[in-house]
């Protein structure tokens, strides 16, 4: 009999899948692998029990059978996660400085894959001002933002808890921006599992890891099944081989551009330089803030120099 799950976790080539009923130990079927089509964390699945397995598979531990893996909303390559519903980017106010077109970059990938942007600022008592001013900024463009301190747990934990939905969260961010803080003040628990992990395994903390789900819900009050996924090695520079969009997406991909999108002079306006662009006019009034314009006019090249051929490769690279 087929049951639904959702893999947690990969490791030595059996997949830990929770059920309705438990936690399952599963092998996937070989046609995956020889299709390129392999299961990763966050993937819903269809299992079935022993019966499917054979001798040696059970010898290896394993108890059930991974049929097919159920429509996915997105799929990172790195690290391997699939269905990712919320993504706390973060960057800190100072020290490092925050990167507004790395920023505005990974925003656009995220929102062109369905995937909710919050953006935290941390070190928000190196340069409250700053901070206000970027929450403001990304606030105007339609992202929930907030900026926090080590120094207040509590507060960090009041304002971001509430800010999780869906089913899988995961925080990425530049190194030094202050993730591992955050992850402590968050989910206290997971920084003990990471620890112990890398210790056991001996790999240093650039290896290419298998994302594992750590169930947030008790901390978020709700009945249903939250995870986040433990991604410590997460930074911007792996979204560079995440699935990309065509420029004629891009507008679409900045949330704050939707109401004047069709309303420019030239129906194939594209928002950069062209007279009587609606864009270019909310820029020039202040409804648009103009590092955002900026950055949309940067990746609109990047992606124009980008060829056909080369965007394929990305999307099939694993
Ligand atoms: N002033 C200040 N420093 C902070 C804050 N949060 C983190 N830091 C410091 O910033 C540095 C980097 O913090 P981490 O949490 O290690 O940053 P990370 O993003 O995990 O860094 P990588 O693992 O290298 O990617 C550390 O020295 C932290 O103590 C904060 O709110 N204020
Ligand atoms: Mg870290
Ligand atoms: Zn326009």
């Amino acid at each position: 009999m087929k049951e639904e799950g959702r893999i947690l976790s990969l490791s030595g080539g059996l997949y830990t899948v929770r059920t309705e009923k438990d936690d399952l130990l599963c092998y996937a079927r070989g046609a995956f692998r020889r299709d390129g089509t392999s299961p990763v964390a966050g993937d819903r699945v269809l299992i079935d029990r022993e019966e499917a397995l054979q001798k040696k598979e059970m010898e290896a531990g394993a108890r059930g059978l991974i049929l097919e893996v159920l429509e996915r909303k997105n799929v990172l390559i790195r690290p391997p996660l699939a269905n990712l519903d919320t993504l706390f980017l973060v960057s800190a106010v100072r020290d490092p400085d925050p990167s507004l077109l790395s920023i505005d970059k990974l925003c656009a990938i995220a929102h062109h894959n369905d995937i909710r942007v919050i953006l935290v600022f941390t070190k928000k008592e190196l340069d409250p001002q700053r901070a206000e001013e970027l929450c403001r900024v990304y606030r105007g463009a339609g992202f929930e933002a907030f900026a926090v301190t080590r120094l207040e747990e509590e507060e960090t934990r009041r304002l971001l808890y509430p800010a999780i939905r869906g089913t899988v969260c995961a925080l990425a961010g530049a190194s030094g921006v202050g993730k591992s803080t955050l992850i402590n003040t968050l989910f206290p628990f997971l920084s003990a599992q990471t620890g112990s992990v890398s210790e056991k395994t001996g790999r240093g903390r650039h290896t290419t890891r298998q994302s594992t789900l750590y169930d947030i819900s008790h901390l978020l009050g709700k009945t249903e099944p939250v995870y986040v996924a433990d991604t410590p090695g997460f930074s911007l520079l792996d979204f560079d081989r995440f699935f990309f969009m065509d420029k004629e997406d891009l507008p679409f991909a900045f949330p704050e551009f939707e109401e004047h999108l069709g309303k420019c002079r030239y129906t194939k306006c594209t928002h950069r330089t062209e007279d009587g662009c609606r864009i270019l006019e909310s820029v020039e009034n202040g409804t648009v803030a103009k590092s955002r314009h900026e950055s949309y006019v940067s990746l609109y090249g990047e992606l124009d120099r980008t060829k056909a051929w080369e965007r394929d490769k990305k999307r099939t690279r694993r």
